[in-house]
């Protein structure tokens, strides 16, 4: 690799709505820069971007890559390109998240004929979350329906006036906005040299003095007007026709910013210096796991140099790492490199603890850079092994999500389900399809059981009497136990017997007796929780009582005494957070009110309606499908945890029936 400069270095992310182009465009750019012999197309399967077997196969990109390759710009200087493709599809947004904590500014397709699209509007303020500057390209101008002109109009009243064309549609094919005459083009030009004076106060006194700007003046001009994010670059390409890819690439060169121009800040909000002399650092933004070289930690160097053979820190795990040899990526190409410098996008091999979200840095200098945030799951599947394969669907299952943070698996304690849970069908269709792949493991999935809870909502009394005396050595224990709800008390198990009734040691055997009562359930075998037992009253008997005596007769008046405590089923409940367009909200209200939610409050958020709620979880798992389907996929919505609530009595009769249901069928 040639020795060139961080000030020309340009990282770049390309986001945008499925099928909106960004492969096809990667793939053109990638042609363009000399790294492919053809060009590579995701829709026949010969794409350099989407070349695993599950992305060609859906003909959809699912990973977040890296492709780097040198560019010489036409006034001669080298310049290195670091592109990042990633998915439109919403469920593997989780890998635009990382890959925008790899780059320096973002390219935004929009296609020609559909427009801006739910999935571009949300990578777009993710970008402005991040404070990426960006720049536009309208992708599919020879689509049937397409209409170039309606579509830039469409982009600046969404995303404003600074959104202004560099490269224009002529005939057909992209020119240069600076290329063409004064008058053309309803003034993009004079728009654009407007853009460029304005953001530099030597440039605008020039500019407004009446003299003209020279083409360099112009570059720095619009170089710091993307920077600052007063100029947001339109451009036009034809990826499938290779039009415009040079503009594009020019374009990038002279006017995207390099990683020095951005100032870098720590997870405490310090600046951090982020130049090549600075100590090292490096964040973690993806890993992956190579069928030969292992581990891959995907980092980007944020400051200093990270050389061959160098012991570095992890800052979050507090553990050291040493660094072997490492390389650039260029999808499955690797190009082994000696050092990585700030701004460089490198894959390091082995690191024996490193994870997404870490944070490397020069032992004695410890940076902590902050984290991803990444949403928290919304689908939920059971996994349905084959008979005797469970341990190992375990333990691929666990290995396929390893480098996913947007994957969850989680084995819940008691409906021992293993239970996955991701962004969506596809996304769940991918570990099934991986587990297949990486396994040869079939595996199926089932909606999740719920895992209810019991308890008592009165006080309520209960006896009983275990007595076998007929024959041979006998069983003999009574106790009458309390049980009431058990409110802000820690102690759940009350001594109240008084006058040795029941032996002193025979009250653990009680407590014993109660606990194993309360962890199969009185109502409908789920364990009872939040009750307090109180033993009071019982008999014994000098021979035939005995541990096991009393454990049964306790365990048998607790059963009675919470049948007359009003017992009832719980359920968990969620708080969710729905984001629809205004005009889904009756539906949506319906379908809440349907699913026995209860609706806390409505906002409006970047012109979106923010409906919070909360819902039984039972009516949850699969609400993701379902709330896209009503929304035509412009609806989305995060759930977590709330609290466990009654479930109301029509349909904990429903549960209760149907768990006896299965009991009879299990006989
Ligand atoms: N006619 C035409 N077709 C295009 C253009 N760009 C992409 N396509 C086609 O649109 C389909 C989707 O293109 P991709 O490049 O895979 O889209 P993507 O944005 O990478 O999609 P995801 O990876 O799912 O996010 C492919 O069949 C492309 O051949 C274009 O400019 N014109
Ligand atoms: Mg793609």
């Amino acid at each position: 690799m040639k020795d060139i400069a961080v000030g020309d270095v340009r990282n770049f992310m390309l986001v945008g709505h499925s099928g909106s182009g960004k492969t096809s465009l990667c793939d053109a750019l990638l042609f363009k820069l000399g790294m492919n012999d053809r060009l590579g197309s995701p829709a026949s399967g010969t794409s350099l971007c989407d070349a695993t077997e599950e992305e060609i196969s859906r003909k959809a990109t699912i990973y977040a890559k890296s492709f780097a390759a040198p560019y010489k710009r036409k006034d001669g200087a080298d310049i290195q390109m670091v592109m990042l493709d990633t998915p439109g599809t919403v469920d593997f947004f989780g890998q635009v998240r990382c890959a925008g904590r790899a780059v320096d500014a973002a390219l935004v397709t929009v296609d020609a004929a559909a427009g801006i699209q739910v999935g571009t509007r949300a990578a777009w303020r993710y970008c402005e979350e991040l404070g990426l500057p960006r720049a536009v390209v309208v992708t599919g101008v020879d689509r049937e329906g397409a209409d170039f002109d309606r579509t830039l109009a469409e982009i600046q009243s969404v995303w404003g006036a600074a959104c202004v064309p560099v490269v224009l549609p002529v005939d057909g094919k992209p020119v240069w906005v600076l290329d063409l005459p004064e008058d053309a083009a309803g003034g993009a030009r004079g728009a654009l040299i407007e853009k460029a004076a304005e953001s530099d106060d030597a440039l605008i006194e020039k500019f407004i003095g009446g003299e003209s700007l020279t083409a360099d003046e112009i570059a720095r001009g619009l170089r710091g007007a993307v920077l600052a994010g007063s100029l947001i670059p339109v451009f036009v390409v034809l990826p499938l026709q290779q039009e415009g890819v040079g503009e594009l690439l020019e374009g990038i060169a002279r006017i995207f910013p390099a990683p020095t121009d951005r100032p870098v800040k720590d997870a405490a909000g310090e600046l951090v210096a982020a130049g090549p002399e600075a100590p090292f650092s490096g964040f973690v933004w993806r890993t992956q796991t190579d069928p030969y070289a292992g581990k891959l930690a995907q980092v980007r160097v944020v400051s200093g140099v990270l050389r061959e053979g160098m012991e570095v820190l992890n800052a979050a795990r507090g553990v050291k790492e040493s660094v072997g040899t490492f390389f650039t990526t260029c999808g499955k190409k690797q190009l082994p490199v000696l050092e990585a410098r700030a701004g460089d996008v490198i894959a390091v091999p082995k690191l024996k603890n490193t994870h997404v979200n870490d944070t490397l840095c020069a032992t004695g200098h410890k940076i902590e850079l902050a984290p991803i945030a990444f949403s928290n799951p919304v689908m939920f599947s059971a996994v349905i092994a084959k008979e005797g394969e469970e341990d190992k669907v375990g333990v691929m299952v666990g290995r396929v999500i390893e480098d996913d943070p947007t994957l969850k698996v989680e084995r819940n304690p008691q409906t021992h389900e293993m239970v996955i849970s991701g962004m969506g069908d596809a996304h769940l269709e991918l570990v099934r399809d991986l587990v297949k792949k990486r396994g040869n493991l079939g595996i199926d999935y089932k909606v999740p059981k719920v895992p209810y809870h019991e308890t008592v909502t009165a006080k309520g009394e209960g006896h009983y009497k275990h007595k076998k005396q007929s024959g041979g050595r006998g069983q003999y224990a009574e106790v009458y136990a309390k049980v009431e709800p058990l409110g802000d008390e820690t102690e759940w198990f009350v001594d109240a017997v008084v006058g040795g009734v029941i032996p002193r040691n025979f009250i653990p055997a009680c407590e014993k007796g109660f606990a194993e009562a309360m962890h199969n359930g009185g109502l409908a075998g789920y364990p009872v929780v939040n009750v307090k037992v109180t033993v009071y009253d019982g008999s014994y008997h000098d021979v035939d009582s005995s541990e096991i005596a009393f454990k049964i007769a306790a365990s048998r008046s607790f059963r009675e005494a919470m049948n007359s405590a009003k017992p009832v089923l719980l359920e968990p409940v969620m708080n969710i957070k729905v984001m629809v367009p205004d005009q889904y909200m009756g539906d949506i209200n319906g379908d809440l009110n349907h699913r026995r939610g209860r609706i806390l409050g409505v906002e409006v958020q970047d012109g979106m309606q923010v409906i919070t709620a909360d819902v039984p979880q039972v009516e949850l798992f699969r609400y993701c499908s379902e709330l896209r389907s009503i929304t035509g996929g412009r609806g989305s919505f995060e759930m977590e945890f709330a609290r466990y609530d009654i479930v109301p009595s029509n349909i904990a009769q429903k549960v209760i029936a149907e768990v006896e249901k299965v009991k009879e069928e299990e006989d």
